[in-house]
């Protein structure tokens, strides 16, 4: 009887395991940075869909081109303050998309690991929580880009 609850415990867990992996349901696009002066903190912008029937959540992302990657959301207090907090997840709903957009959420990339100029594009790594990982190319645009 023990051994029936087993294998009872295992086929419900089978569906999970034919689920595609997240990344393979996000299309991203539109992906660019703003880069600016001396080093500062640049915003990573793009368009994430989830083509997929489930959400689809990323935890952190990364690339050889920074240092740091930070989820952020940008925000305006009742004081009319505007500041940003970092995330430590974002999800995407079930065939929605969400935009990271100046004003709201972005990627913070710190510390450029070598020089970076308009024109290039680098490589940026989402990673999603179930383990799968998206690289992502942006585009490194000027300051002075228009949203
Ligand atoms: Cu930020």
């Amino acid at each position: 009887m023990k051994r029936h609850a087993l294998l009872l415990a295992w086929l419900a867990l089978l569906p999970l395991a034919v689920h595609a992996a997240q990344s393979d349901q996000v299309k991203a696009s539109q992906a660019w940075i703003r880069l600016l002066p001396v080093n500062l903190p640049a915003g990573g912008y793009v368009t994430l869909e989830n083509h997929g029937a489930s959400p689809v959540t990323v935890v952190s992302a990364q690339s050889t081109s920074y240092a740091s990657v930070m989820l952020h959301e940008s925000s305006t207090d009742h004081a009319g303050n505007s500041g940003m907090h970092m995330l430590d997840r974002l999800t995407i709903p079930a065939r929605d998309k969400v935009a990271l957009a100046p004003a709201g959420y972005h990627l913070m990339l710190q510390q450029a690991t070598h020089p970076l100029k308009p024109g290039d594009t680098i490589e940026v790594t989402l990673n999603f929580a179930d383990g799968s990982h998206l690289a992502v190319p942006f585009l490194i645009r000027p300051a002075n880009t228009d949203n």
